[in-house]
């Protein structure tokens, strides 16, 4: 069976996690956190720098959940691929993954990384950088998502496999604009799809964990 290596709370592990219960594969959830030090022992040893998600497929070891969600369209279920097979449209899908990933979910982690320093730490032009990075995509995606049900090609695609978790703790940490609406339908849409929610109800005991506490996810 297929292992994989996260935390139910990590956006880059809910990913992982979507694709996989998008295919209906069955896998073993292995922690990393201090309860289990052999799994951060592992992850340690398997990435570069002991991120995760990590998947092990027999002696087959996949890093980067953009790799791992690859890896399960070439080998793993029967449900269409989440990176088109078309490769026009895979550059679609595949550009949308990287504008989730690095201009909503990295600049939202940046925030996150800053409030859980020692207080003496934090670096207010970072936050401030941060924010005005996610104002500036939050727009380009309103622009983007109206007239779209999907976030590529109108089909679900790896981009909103990275769309929900990102959209999810962005509009938590720094709410997307009331005025945004095209995007705010999008993310409940992804809020109402199966595998998403299902990462979102498998972490909700969790949320004490987020240290952004001006405001309350409403998924
Ligand atoms: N580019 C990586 C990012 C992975 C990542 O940032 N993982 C986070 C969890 S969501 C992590 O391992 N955090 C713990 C750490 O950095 O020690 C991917 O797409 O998988």
């Amino acid at each position: 069976m297929l292992k994989v290596y996260g935390h139910p709370f990590a956006s880059f592990y809910w990913k992982a996690a979507i694709a996989l219960f998008e295919r209906n594969i069955p896998f073993e959830f292995l922690m990393v956190d201090p309860e289990h030090p052999q799994n951060a022992e592992a992850i340690t040893r398997l990435a570069p720098t002991g991120q995760f998600p990590v998947l092990v497929d027999g002696d087959r070891v996949v890093i980067e959940s953009a790799a791992i969600i690859e890896y399960l369209d070439l080998h793993h279920g029967d449900a269409p691929p989440m990176v088109p097979a078309d490769r026009k449209a895979a550059i679609e899908a595949r550009q949308m993954d990287s504008v989730f990933d690095d201009y909503v979910q990295a600049p939202l982690t940046r925030m996150v990384l800053n409030a859980i320093r020692p207080e003496n730490k934090r670096d207010a032009l970072a936050v401030s950088e941060a924010r005005a990075t996610l104002d500036r995509t939050y727009a380009w995606l309103e622009r983007w998502m109206r007239g779209r049900t999907w976030a590529a090609n109108d089909t679900f695609t790896i981009a909103d496999v990275s769309a929900g978790p990102a959209l999810f703790y962005a509009h938590w940490g720094h709410p997307i604009p009331r005025e945004h609406k095209a995007l705010h339908a999008y993310r409940a849409r992804l809020l109402e799809r199966p595998s998403i929610r299902r990462v979102v109800d498998e972490a909700r005991p969790m949320r004490h964990l987020f240290p952004l506490k001006d405001f309350e996810p409403d998924g």
